[in-house]
């Protein structure tokens, strides 16, 4: 009776439950020898359709993985192993982030043995512990706390396992199990209890199995229903994320906005601003004035290396700063204070690159431990698609303006998502959202609008006082993809930094998630409109 999926996956802190696109089975990097993992999953792929052995497929396998990549789980365990199809897309995810553990329990030795070889032929094997035996005993005996789960295993025992892990689930864990297109019946005591107890919904998938086109996975998230209507509302708990922009504000207008975001957003904790490429003392003031207006003066500010004097566009707005007034802490060493903040933070730190990257070239030259310690997220690259969208991938200006120093970033060992020109190129507020921003009367906010004047006049003193929308707002994405991917589509690509300043698909090159398309760009605009003007 082992044929069932039964896929639990407890991911935690999830906030948004959401349709999976069911995005299809072209995997990023798929097939070739840039991602042996890939390979291995493909190789399954077919021997699970020829044998055959029950499994996810890509379809629900791409949705879990971002389950997994979203919770950040310390402790994942999966019932029913069958061959580790399923824990290989999993342990990708773990490997990704450099830590945490998969559980992965089989009743077959046999099978097992196998899933055994293929989480070490996959590289995967010390993120992975098999266990043998009855997932209902199993289960009882597992220590906790989890984090996420993945049921795999026959339907009528997803009831026992999930009553035996109930209560080692941390709070804000989240549950899939797989096949409730299926098996719904055979599964009904399970969906009972987690319908009426938690926060629970059904993802419907179109699937291209030998055994099935339609299935669905059960996704649930470990929080009592008065509970998440307690946290409905913005004081929701969570752990922040620690967080270094790294950006070359002062130049085009969107870092202001992506500051601006940054310091409206409750689930990220800024560690440090840095100033990046040019003049970096201009940019510097710009951080430091804006910090002190949104109150914000316990954020150290750091100047990076400074490649040449003479300001820019926001200019006028910081003519009369004096940076050695600000009230925090400002480090004249930006590249110094870069490695310091991520070696002493005793979390994975997320370092938010939106400029042209010559601070952490150097910072990487001087201490590469740094890549071990964070993940990267960046605005940078064209893959498919250019400026304003055009067919063509651009040499775009982040990885043009210094592609040296952006290859040492893309060939770094941590893990990265990018937003390149194909979902931040098109980000632009208009008319009654636009106006929306502009209307605001929060203080930062009215800086925002008094330096985006400041900049559109240092541009052509004619330009109107008042204007319908904003420029385009590409480097907001990245601090977006720092709180969540929901609203784009990541694809795994393998990229190459070309001396001319293009991002280009290559075997040779370093996996990347990349923001390749919005699934709903309006639904960021408005994501957008409402943080800053809340
Ligand atoms: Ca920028």
């Amino acid at each position: 009776m082992s044929r069932a999926l039964a896929v639990v996956v407890l991911a935690a802190g999830m906030a948004v439950l959401h349709m999976a696109g069911g995005y299809g089975a072209d995997q990023p990097g798929a097939g070739s020898g840039s991602d042996p993992i890939q390979a291995i999953i493909d190789e399954l792929d077919k021997e699970c359709r020829r044998r055959p052995v029950f499994m996810l497929g890509p379809e629900k396998a791409t949705r879990l993985a971002e389950l997994v990549r979203q919770k950040k789980p310390e402790v994942v365990v999966e019932c029913g192993t069958a061959i580790g199809y399923s824990g290989l897309w999993i342990a990708r995810e773990l490997k990704q982030m450099g830590r945490g553990k998969l559980i992965t329990i089989e009743i077959d030795p046999q099978r097992a043995q196998e899933a055994q070889r293929n989480f070490h032929r996959a590289g995967v094997a010390e993120y992975v512990t098999v266990r043998v035996g009855d997932a209902r005993v199993v289960a009882r005996e597992l220590a906790g706390p989890v984090d996420f789960v993945l049921l795999d295993c026959g339907y009528e025992n997803y009831y026992p396992v999930f009553v035996a892990l109930e209560p080692k689930l941390r709070p804000g864990a989240v549950v899939v199990a797989d096949n409730v297109g299926l098996g719904a019946g055979a599964m009904g005591d399970y969906l009972k209890r987690v319908r009426s107890k938690y926060r629970s919904r059904t993802e419907s998938f179109e699937v291209n199995l030998p055994w099935a086109r339609r299935d669905a996975m059960e996704v649930t998230v470990i929080e009592t229903a008065s509970a998440a209507s307690a946290s409905a509302g913005a004081a929701r708990p969570q752990r922040k994320t620690p967080v270094i922009l790294d950006t070359d504000i002062g130049d085009d207008i969107d870092d202001t906005w992506a500051l601006t975001l940054l310091l409206k957003s409750p689930e990220l904790e800024p560690k440090l601003v840095v100033s990046d490429s040019g003049d970096t003392e201009y940019r510097a003031k710009i951080i430091a004035r804006l910090l002190e207006v949104a109150k914000r003066t316990e954020i150290p500010v750091g100047i990076g290396l400074r490649q040449k004097s003479g300001g820019g566009r926001q200019a006028a707005w910081v003519k009369e700063y004096d940076l050695s007034r600000y009230r925090g802490k400002v480090h004249r060493d930006g590249v110094g204070a870069i490695i310091r903040t991520i070696l002493d933070s005793p979390e994975p730190i997320t370092l938010i690159c939106i400029g042209p990257v010559p601070n952490i070239q150097a910072a990487l030259e001087r201490e590469p431990k740094i890549a071990t310690r964070a993940r990267f997220i960046g605005m940078h690259g064209s893959v498919r698609k250019g400026y304003g969208g055009r067919s063509k991938p651009d040499a775009e200006w982040n990885v043009v303006a210094n592609p040296a120093a952006c290859r040492k970033a893309f060939t770094a060992a941590w893990p990265m998502t990018i937003t390149p020109l194909d979902t931040c190129g098109l980000v632009r507020l208009k008319g009654e959202k636009y106006r929306k921003v502009a209307q605001c009367k929060d203080p930062l906010v009215q800086a925002l609008m008094e330096n985006y004047r400041i900049w559109r006049k240092a541009q052509d003193p004619k330009a109107p006082d008042e204007v319908d929308a904003s420029s385009v707002l590409f480097d907001t994405v990245a601090v977006y993809l720092a709180i969540s991917t929901d609203l784009v589509r990541i694809e795994r690509i393998p990229l190459v930094v070309t001396d001319k300043g293009f991002t280009v698909p290559d075997p040779q090159g370093k996996p990347i998630d990349c923001a390749i398309e919005w699934k709903d760009l309006g639904a960021f605009e408005d994501f957008l409109v409402q943080r800053l003007t809340q």
